[in-house]
């Protein structure tokens, strides 16, 4: 198909290194996890040196896009927002990579890697983290816009505060709902700020956000039901993708939050703000849908957990008084719990497109395993089986005339998972983290490749 956007997706922290070069300040990831002793992304895949053989893979690999994140540490040096040339320099370098091999850029401007230096004045619970965001999103406008077509603001916003805020497994490592609250609407007040840096630049293209996106399915098809699925599609749902494409914060969601907490921080102008900077286009990443049931739980306030491989089948949300998340028993599941189900991505497409009627692109989809790489060729005949399964959804949804524009595995090599580590492979190229960090095309590359020259040819 001409013009659809294939391609891979990466963040900065997760794969470039580096953390130390280049004048790089620190993050909120690095202070994190030194300080707790965790696995990190020191060197992670080492892109940071390396992304020239790895955009060329990307190439060979009949790839037409790379989605990638800037890092805000690399660009902004302090609080003062002084600018850091090495850091634009390098970027500079990664995007006339991607375009010398005719790769389009697609940029994220926060994938989650905040500068220290704002995460110990408050982080996103600090107004002025707002301010510096739009001046950064500004100076990347500013140093790349010329070359760069395609940019979202944000990766994920809900994913970032509730892993960070409510759940607490991520930093700050927090569980608190107000918390939760305020970081997320500081984030997107954050993005229509950006979108209005974009705007009033008058740059080329298009700019976006990238969502974090379940599809909500009920268990049956009583009322009861299906008022939880509301409170359960604002939870995970209407909240970013309304705000970001409607410029409203859903009603029912603050009528709900309002006895409950804080909300003075919602300022009439902020509100008028967000309504006028609206996005251009919508980013999905997807990995499994959310099935949900009334809740019935008793006392249970909240519960969220994600325990990932130690625990398979404990994963489960669940808010008082609203909707209880249920593990469908029949469907098939990861290695680290994730459900398995390529239709809930093209009904996941159908209900955006019909609701918001913008552009979408597949910004994220991809499975984690386990996997021997020290072998000649990894043979992961089951991502390529999910791939096939999910780039399928995809095309069906866009036959029955949903715009979609794009599709990006994540990843294109094995990268650093969130806490997680090395372990939770996603990579399309094998990387071994004991020899050298050794570049190998994995079967899965190959398919990708021949995939796409396929499509290209329709
Ligand atoms: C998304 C993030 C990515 C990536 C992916 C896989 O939520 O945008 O950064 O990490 O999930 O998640 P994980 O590495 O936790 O399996």
């Amino acid at each position: 198909m001409k013009d659809f956007l294939w391609g891979s997706a990466t963040a900065s922290y997760q794969c470039e290194g580096g953390w130390n070069e280049g004048n790089r300040a620190i993050s909120m990831w690095d202070r994190y996890l030194h300080d707790n002793h965790l696995e990190n992304g020191d060197v992670a895949s080492d892109h940071y040196h390396r992304f020239e053989e790895d955009i060329r893979m990307m190439k060979e690999g009949g790839q037409n896009s790379y989605r990638f994140s800037i890092a805000w540490p690399r660009i902004i040096k302090n609080a003062e927002g002084e600018v850091n040339q090495e850091g634009v320099d390098f970027y500079n370098r990664v995007i006339d990579t991607c375009l010398k091999y005719d790769i389009e850029p697609f940029v994220t401007i926060f994938h989650w890697d905040l500068p220290d230096y704002l995460e110990q004045n408050g982080g996103w619970l600090n107004r002025q983290t707002t301010e510096a965001y739009a001046h950064y999103a500004k100076v990347c406008f500013e140093k790349f816009g010329d070359r760069v077509r395609l940019w979202t603001t944000f990766n994920e916003p809900r994913y970032y505060t509730f892993s960070g805020y409510l759940i607490g497994n991520y930093p700050p490592g927090h569980q608190d709902l107000q918390e939760t609250v305020t970081s997320s609407y500081y984030m997107m007040l954050a993005s229509a700020m950006a979108v209005k840096e974009f705007r009033n630049g008058g740059y080329q293209g298009q700019i976006g956000i990238v969502h974090s996106f379940s599809p909500i399915y009920g268990v049956d098809s009583t009322v009861e039901t299906a008022i939880a699925a509301r409170y359960a599609e604002n939870f995970y749902n209407n909240w970013i993708l309304d705000t970001a494409a409607l410029g409203e914060i859903p009603g029912d969601l603050l009528a709900e939050l309002y006895g409950r907490c804080d909300l003075s921080m919602m300022k009439p102008e902020d509100l008028e703000l967000i309504k006028s900077y609206t996005v251009d286009f919508l980013g999905l990443n997807y990995y499994a849908r959310v099935m949900i049931a009334p809740y019935t739980t008793g006392e249970t306030t909240l519960i969220v957990n994600n325990k990932g491989k130690q625990a398979k089948g404990t994963s489960q949300t669940i808010i008082k008084g609203w909707f209880e998340q249920v593990r469908p028993e029949s469907s098939q599941y990861t290695e680290w719990d994730t459900e398995i189900f390529p239709e809930g991505l093209c009904e996941g497409i159908r209900r955006v497109w019909n609701k918001y009627r913008l552009p979408v692109y597949i910004t994220e989809n991809g499975i984690g395993l386990y996997e021997d790489v020290t072998v000649e060729q990894v043979d992961d005949r089951q991502r390529i089986e999910f791939m096939d399964s999910h780039i399928h959804a995809v095309m069906q949804a866009k036959e029955e005339g949903c715009d979609v524009r794009g599709y990006y595995a994540w990843s294109p090599f094995d990268l650093y998972s969130w806490k997680n580590g090395t372990e939770k492979r996603y990579g399309l190229v094998a990387i071994d983290y004991e020899d050298g960090l050794k570049r190998k095309p994995k079967k899965s590359y190959y398919w990708y490749r021949d995939m796409i020259a396929q499509d290209q040819k329709n």
